[in-house]
């Protein structure tokens, strides 16, 4: 698949996000990257440009920083600043806890992460989608904003409100040319599991144990796949799961 525009990508450090820009890349887009750790960006960066020739824009940005994302995406550099795609990748889940034993610290870190960060850069760029009559926000949903299991509440609502958020806002931009997409997976390894259990590698190794995950790699193949669709086919959402997972809750594994 080709790609030639330019791609915006939140959470590009790891996992989903860094799968997308190789993805984006090798498909010949140039890309803003950001995320909080910038030595990761670099790296990407340089790999990707030795690879494929990508040109790349690195921003070292904490979506949750409502005034430095505003003034920093809707102010990108000019032969930036026309944004094609935005992926708005950047997101976590924080324990297990049941509600009533949880840290409502963690709840604002993944609540103004998943939902506060994906609307900040959506208010950001979407403007300039407008006046240019064309591009696609493409959010990284999960099944978890279709099914609630326990320990996922607070998760579970944050992607559930990243699905509202994809239905609403493409009623927002209807006639503008904008589209409006969401991919939403079950179980992909990355460090998400790591950062959920806050480190504890060996509990986020048993999330996927005796059975096979999702690769980044997958997912990055299906945002790539939305984005190259022809302009007026807008792709509203996709469920995609490992073969071996029915339902947040079940999981095929061999033992
Ligand atoms: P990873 O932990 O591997 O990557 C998360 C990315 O988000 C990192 O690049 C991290 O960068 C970035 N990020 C986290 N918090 C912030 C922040 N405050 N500001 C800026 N960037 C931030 O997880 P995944 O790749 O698995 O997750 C990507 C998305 O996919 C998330 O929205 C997640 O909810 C969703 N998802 C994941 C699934 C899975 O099973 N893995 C399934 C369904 C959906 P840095 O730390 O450098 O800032
Ligand atoms: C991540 C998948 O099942 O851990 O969104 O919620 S799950």
């Amino acid at each position: 698949m080709r790609f030639t525009g330019t791609v915006l990508i939140t959470g590009a450090s790891a996992g989903i996000g860094e799968a997308c820009a190789r993805a984006f890349a090798q498909a010949g887009a140039r890309l803003v990257l950001t995320a909080r750790r910038r030595e990761r960006l670099e790296a990407l960066a340089a790999e990707l440009a030795q690879a494929h020739g990508t040109e790349a824009h690195l921003l070292a940005l904490d979506v949750r920083d409502r005034e430095a994302m505003l003034a920093t995406l809707g102010g990108l550099p000019a032969e930036w600043a026309a944004i094609d795609v935005l992926v708005n990748n950047a997101g976590l889940a924080r324990g297990t806890e049941k509600v009533q034993a949880g840290d409502p610290a963690e709840w604002d870190e993944v609540v103004q992460t998943n939902v506060n960060g994906l609307l900040y850069a959506t208010r950001a760029l979407t403007p300039g989608m407008v006046e240019r009559g064309r591009g696609h926000v493409i959010n990284l949903g999960s099944v978890a904003g279709h099914e609630v299991y326990p320990g996922g509440a607070v998760y579970c609502a944050t992607k559930h409100a990243v699905g509202a958020i994809t239905r609403g806002l493409r009623m927002d931009l209807l006639g503008t040319g904008v589209r409006v997409s969401t991919v939403d997976p079950g179980m992909v390894e990355t460090e998400f599991s790591v950062v959920r259990f806050r480190g504890d590698q060996a509990r986020a190794d048993s999330v996927y144990r005796n059975m096979t995950p999702l690769t980044p790699a997958d997912i990055a193949d299906t945002v790539l796949w939305v984005a190259t669709r022809p302009p007026h086919v807008n792709i509203d959402e996709i469920i995609i799961k490992p073969t071996d997972q029915a339902s947040a809750t079940q999981v095929h594994r061999t033992a």
